[in-house]
């Protein structure tokens, strides 16, 4: 730190020079990410409510009705009419504090001392931080032909210590949907805490059924769904950080609470103490901003974009690994190594992520990817090729 206080405009100038070196979602170059420009009424909204802390709610007793009403209105997507749950970071600390809960709820009803957790192949990396913090052991669920979580294989694996099953709604790699139906009856038959990721889909999968889509069933509705992880910083355009995590009982707060004797509240279920007001604000102002309407006509645009970008993809000979569901394609070359690929793309300015299982490029098709970048990305694709 300098000794003298600095004029704001040489620090402005000096963090400019830094941002420059940053990506910038409105060039179409950034492939890879969930995440999107936030839209500017909620960076508007959130700014307003920065100095708001729901680690005290007593404190901020009006943003906690904000908070109360965004869960209760993701709920609402959710066929849930009153659910428990938080505004958090992100999708990984929702998914942290679901399998806390399962953990919690496991011990004190169960008494299951070492426990562990079913995750599929294809889930998110948060769960492998959440069974270390935990001390949980992870059991992995194969995957079927076409990259779902493979039921027969689940059952298999199904022990006295299973604390949690975790099925992904908008798989991160490809987008998929797993058979929350069937693995819902399967955690209901043998009485186990079941989670559902839909840090992606949380946002989409409800508007895209209203537009027609024919996709399957992955939330409350289903008696055996415990948690769902839903990220309004993802498909929700609000700013980062805007995670969400909502349960079906109160109890699964509650088996996480821990005594906060000099706060306003007497607990506290939150993984994150001093906790930010404005990601709630925010969320709550972008989906009154969109309505139900709005996010519809969002995901259908971007379904479409998702589709024209595959047949284009096709028509030049790529080889699409499976037929998108949510808006994320992934594909390869039929003879050239995936990684050569990237490395083209990257070379012409391409920002691209490559999957693992299987190895692939992926684009998620995001808000700030237009039709003429999708254009001029398969153009550069058919030369490539
Ligand atoms: N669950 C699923 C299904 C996810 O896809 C992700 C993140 C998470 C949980 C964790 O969410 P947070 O990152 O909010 O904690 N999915 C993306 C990923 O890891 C996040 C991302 C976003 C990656 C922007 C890159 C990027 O530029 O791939």
């Amino acid at each position: 730190m300098d000794d003298k206080p600095i004029d704001k405009e040489e620090i402005l100038n000096e963090l400019s020079e830094f941002h420059k070196l940053d990506y910038d979602y409105a060039d179409g170059r950034i492939l890879g990410s969930m995440c999107t420009e936030a839209h500017p009424f909620a960076k508007e909204v959130y700014c307003k409510f920065l100095d708001t802390n729901l680690g005290d709610p007593g404190l901020f007793k009006g943003t906690q009705l904000i908070e109360n009403e965004v869960i209760k209105s993701i709920g609402e997507l959710l066929s849930i009419e009153n659910p428990y749950g938080h505004i958090v970071t992100g999708g990984t600390e929702a998914n942290l504090m679901a399998i806390r809960a399962a953990r919690n709820h496991a011990r004190k009803y169960k008494g299951i001392v070492n426990g562990e957790i079913i995750i599929p192949e294809s889930a998110h990396f948060s769960f492998k931080k959440a069974a270390d913090m935990l001390n949980l052991k992870i059991v992995e669920a194969a995957l079927d032909d076409n990259y779902k979580i493979d039921v027969e294989s689940l059952k298999e694996v199904i022990s006295d210590s299973t604390v949690a099953i975790v099925a992904i709604a908008g798989t991160t790699e490809l987008g998929l949907i797993d058979p929350i139906e069937e693995i819902s009856k399967i955690a209901l038959e043998n009485n186990i805490y079941f989670h559902v990721d839909a840090a992606f889909g949380g946002f989409s999968i409800p508007f895209l059924r209203r537009c027609g889509y024919d996709l399957p069933v992955f939330d409350f509705s289903l008696e055996g769904v415990c948690s769902i992880t839903v990220d309004p910083h993802k498909m929700g355009l609000a700013p980062i950080p805007a995670g969400g995590i909502l349960f079906r009982e109160e109890e699964y707060l509650q088996v996480m609470a821990v005594d906060s004797p000099y706060l306003t509240v007497k607990t506290q279920s939150t993984i994150v103490g001093t906790r930010l007001g404005a990601s709630s604000a925010a969320t709550y102002a972008v989906m009154k901003y969109f309505g139900k309407e709005g996010y519809t006509k969002i995901a259908c645009n971007l379904m479409a974009n998702t589709m024209f970008f595959k047949e284009g993809l096709e028509e030049i000979g790529y080889e699409v690994i499976c037929e998108p569901e949510l808006n994320i394609v992934a594909f390869n070359h039929p003879k050239m190594d995936t990684s050569v690929l990237a490395e083209k793309l990257e070379e012409l300015g391409w920002k691209v992520s490559v999957a693992k299982c299987p190895v692939a490029i992926r684009v998620v098709l995001m808000n700030h990817i237009k039709l003429n970048h999708l254009k001029e990305l398969l153009e550069d694709l058919k030369d490539i090729y």
